[in-house]
């Protein structure tokens, strides 16, 4: 009996350890759903799989700008869900922010989703600057044109890879809330490159930005800043060290 006793605190910790080093990856999950219309209301949203952004979540790096935690009282959390079916991938977020105002098409707050289209494994692979795909979803402007870009809506600002152009088919709507916003996009797999054959269990390299401005320190300022993924380094851009996002039915 002594042997059993000395082996389940053992066992215990070997189990926490697989948890640990399961949850250190970096794992969000997208549902399968077939009935999401694009409309800036979640009522045909299932919310499995929550990311919560929080400064308690592990897998939300802090880059650059202000943070909760520090000395701007920022008002600013969320939730965070995918959803996928054959034909587009899809996100949802309701956010909380306690100014949603903007100073041009650049300072305002956006949430930016990034596929690796090559595999990108480890630091120093020269493909790294061109291995993805980034969607950019700005949520405050209506009809804002970025400089030197192609005129998109800019609500609906999906950027690709080589420039600020958006990606055909995609469409994003978002309402604003009491206490800040709700968003809903929509991006075709057949427009992500490497990514386009949706299956259960599919994993993809993946990465979010958070990027939040508000009106503050006398004008638009970048608040918070966050990247969710496995881990961040030196930059944003680290495709080593992605998350992953994982299709289930
Ligand atoms: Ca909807
Ligand atoms: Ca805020
Ligand atoms: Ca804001």
């Amino acid at each position: 009996m002594k042997r059993v006793y000395l082996m389940a605190p053992l066992l215990i910790v070997l189990a926490c350890s697989l948890v640990g080093a399961e949850s250190a990856k970096g794992v969000m999950y997208s549902a399968y759903n077939n009935k999401i219309v694009v409309d800036g209301e979640l009522d045909d949203w299932d919310f499995k799989y929550p990311n919560e952004i929080s400064p308690d979540n592990p897998h939300w790096h802090h880059y650059q700008g202000r943070t909760l935690e520090e000395t701007y009282p920022d008002l600013f959390s969320g939730v965070l869900y995918s959803a996928w079916n054959e034909e587009y991938i899809y996100f949802a977020g309701i956010i909380k922010d306690d100014d949603v105002s903007i100073a041009n098409f650049w300072d305002c707050d956006y949430f930016g989703f990034y596929f690796d289209a090559l595999g990108i494994t480890s630091p120093g692979d020269p493909a790294w600057m061109d291995g993805h795909i980034w969607a950019h979803w700005r949520v405050n402007p209506d009809g804002q044109i970025p400089a030197g870009s192609k005129e998109v809506r800019a609500k609906d600002d999906y950027m690709g890879r080589t420039g600020h152009e958006q990606i055909p088919g995609s469409l994003g709507e978002r309402t604003f809330t009491d206490d800040g916003y709700i968003f809903e996009i929509m991006i075709p797999w057949k427009e992500l490159a490497f990514l386009d054959e949706p299956y259960e269990g599919r994993e993809t390299p993946f990465r979010i930005l958070a990027y939040e401005v508000d009106e503050a320190f006398g004008g638009f300022s970048l608040t918070s800043q966050y990247f969710w993924g496995a881990k961040l380094e030196v930059h944003h851009e680290e495709f080593w060290n992605m998350g992953t996002l994982v299709l289930v039915k």
